[in-house]
């Protein structure tokens, strides 16, 4: 294909409640949308660095800067790119792995439009829905969080994943324990807010049966997470840890993680998402799909990943509404805890241009000279 423009746009898309982790407290979800057009075919991509350089350290201004000034000019001189001859194009701009797969899910969403493919199809899908999980926010008080959940599991979500950091971590978990019962898939996720020193206050987790505990140590402390996976028995999850197939493959081997969340933004997109369910799915080890509180276009891209065949825990593919009021795309919806997996062209979805207007903040072109 030859990229003739290249569209992005801020968006600013307010959430329905704010969303507090160990990182910080967002209360508006600020992405970058990418729109690349060939003579004949358009396709977006979604860029999901945060406002703050906190969850990892790419962030929104930085991903447009870096796409803007190096990662968009060379895909603009190529004479012909695809989704996978991308990367090598842009391989001499270390890291900005955010921003690298929002590209690459336009070049790839392009293309597959073209030949009239679905993402599902072409990432090798094998179910037409996905079980949604949530994820759930630290709060206030533990009856806010009870309600919060009861909500969630009134709607049907498959999976609870709560949001712990020091001081509120074995009380919440507990107290959705014993409201709940057995039955409910629970997990944690710690967002790196905790050291090797906690150890013996993480282990106290053991006894409420989690599915796992997520990330957490540093993100590089993959020795540290060998180390806490031969002390607890809940299994131990990376995120952040895990950056590329490489950082996948080391992490198992070093028995840092049973269990791996896979989020195509945090290791450069959906080719390399795919690679890394490979990895894992060829070592035993279980994937599940992060979220980043995508838009429409993200979730689309997200559930077709997630059917491929190692995604065997729920993901936090949540409905549109967990987040947004309106979505910039048609909402998903949760049918019997499930989201359907888009079968159209591409990604499926589009955005609603009036929704997408009204929610941009600042657009850049740039063109082929
Ligand atoms: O650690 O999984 C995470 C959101 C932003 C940054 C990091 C994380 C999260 C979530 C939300 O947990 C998942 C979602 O999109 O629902
Ligand atoms: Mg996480």
């Amino acid at each position: 294909m030859r990229i003739e423009h290249v569209r992005l746009r801020r968006i600013s898309l307010p959430l329905i409640t704010p969303f507090r982790t160990s990182l910080g407290i967002e209360y508006e979800r600020s992405a970058l949308v990418v729109q690349v057009f060939t003579a004949d075919a358009e396709g977006w991509g979604e860029c999901v660095a945060g406002a703050e350089p906190d969850y990892s350290s790419e962030y929104v201004e930085g991903a447009e800067d870096v796409l803007l000034r190096h990662l968009v000019p060379p895909l603009l001189a190529a004479e012909s790119v695809t989704a996978r001859t991308l990367a090598p194009l842009v391989a001499a701009v270390k890291g900005h792995r955010m921003a690298k797969a929002a590209l690459e899910m336009a070049v790839l969403d392009a293309e597959l439009r073209s030949y009239g493919r679905s993402f599902a199809a072409g990432l090798g899908a094998v179910a037409d829905r996905v079980p949604s999980g949530v994820s759930v926010g630290i709060m206030d008080s533990l009856p806010e969080l009870i309600d919060a959940v009861a909500g969630y599991l009134a709607q049907g979500y498959r999976r609870i994943k709560l949001k712990i950091e020091p001081g509120w971590d074995i009380a919440p978990v507990r107290a959705v324990r014993e409201r709940f019962g057995d039955d409910t898939l629970l997990q944690v996720d710690a967002n790196a807010a905790y050291t090797r020193a906690d150890t013996r206050h993480l282990a106290r987790l053991d006894s409420f049966d989690l599915q796992l505990i997520e990330q957490p140590l540093d993100e590089e402390d993959l020795l540290g997470h060998a180390a806490l996976a031969r002390s607890l028995h809940t299994p131990i999850c990376l995120d952040e840890s895990v950056v590329s197939a490489r950082s996948a493959a080391d992490a198992i081997a070093l028995g840092a993680c049973h269990i791996v969340n896979v989020k195509p933004g945090r290791v450069g997109g959906y080719l390399e998402a795919r690679r890394i369910h490979d990895v894992c799915a060829a070592s035993g080890i279980p994937v599940w799909c992060g979220g980043m509180l995508e838009t429409g276009l993200g979730r689309a891209g997200n559930a077709a990943l997630a059917a491929l065949p190692n995604f065997t825990l729920p993901g936090d593919i949540s409905a549109s509404d967990r987040y947004f009021a309106t979505d910039i795309t048609e909402p998903f919806v949760l049918r019997d805890g499930h989201l359907t997996v888009p079968t159209g062209p591409g990604l499926g979805v589009t955005p609603i241009p009036a929704v997408l207007d009204e929610v941009t903040t600042t657009v850049n072109e740039l063109r082929r000279r």
